[in-house]
């Protein structure tokens, strides 16, 4: 699998710049080339074949219970970057690197962040729920991050292309419960809102849609009969250290449930 030496320069105007700070998302239809495409499938393909990083929590199901052995729905790798450091040479990598620092309006020398990959099965692929990625995350630090969502097939709305509710990343964090209410599941939904606002942003493999961390978004499930393949980078500057950490009880609960099942697994002394 030698990575194809390709090069291809992707840039924003000012206009897609303006669009991205007062809807929170923007979409382009081509971010790498076709050849770095078929290369990357290979590599996906051998993550997801080999469930790269399980034991170490970087591969589970995002739509179901921890360490279920039923059909994925929403298989997810983290960090795919740590097993083929190549891929941080990548086209796709350089150019969202500089449209991450133009859309955040920083500096690029100060980008920074990883990746990971989420697969919607042919016919069998979960929708991805309503939600904000801040929810997440650290509830002491206020970050200042976007998402690059690359698909490596043509992503519609049948196959699960992201959606956006315009303008939403300027609001706070709506409260978030896990998928099925179950919090063992570590997918989050948030019922807060109104999915009748919401853009569909279709785009062919190869394309990217750049989302804020706060903007709600979602991808509907995979009806089709073919997979949908998503690279995901996660950039943006160091966040804001709070003095006191923003409520996140949805993220409580999961710590919890995972600590008591984790008790459960140990053998008992008696
Ligand atoms: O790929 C998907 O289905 C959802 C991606 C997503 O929610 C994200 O990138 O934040």
């Amino acid at each position: 699998m030698i990575k194809p030496n390709t090069h291809f320069k992707v840039d924003v105007t000012i206009n897609q710049v303006d669009f991205f700070n007062n809807n929170g998302y923007l979409s382009i239809d081509r971010i790498t080339t076709d050849e770095e495409i078929e290369w990357l499938k290979q590599i996906y393909n051998k993550l997801f074949q080999e469930r790269a990083g399980e034991e170490q929590g970087q591969y589970f199901d995002l739509g179901g219970p921890r360490a279920h052995t039923g059909q994925e729905v929403l298989p997810q790798v983290l960090g795919p970057e740590n097993q083929f450091p190549e891929l941080r040479e990548t086209t796709f990598f350089k150019n969202a690197h500089t449209l991450a620092a133009k859309l955040l309006k920083v500096n690029q020398d100060n980008v920074n962040g990883g990746g990971h990959m989420i697969l919607k099965p042919a016919k069998f692929g979960a929708e991805t729920p309503w939600h904000q990625d801040e929810a997440y995350w650290n509830p002491s630090e206020l970050p200042h991050r976007l998402s690059i969502w690359m698909p490596l097939d043509p992503a519609t709305t049948n196959s699960g292309c992201m959606q956006f509710i315009p303008k939403s990343h300027k609001g706070e964090i709506r409260f978030h419960r896990h998928i099925n209410n179950d919090p063992l599941i570590h997918g989050l939904v948030t019922d807060d809102l109104d999915p009748s606002q919401a853009v569909a942003c279709p785009i062919p493999a190869a394309g990217a849609t750049f989302h804020h961390c706060r903007t709600l978004h979602y991808a509907g499930p995979n009806t089709t009969t073919e997979v949908r393949r998503a690279y995901i980078l996660v950039l943006g500057s160091p966040g804001k250290r709070l003095k006191k950490p923003l409520p996140r009880p949805w993220i409580d609960e999961e710590q919890e449930a995972l600590a008591k099942l984790k008790s459960l697994a140990k053998p008992s002394n008696i």
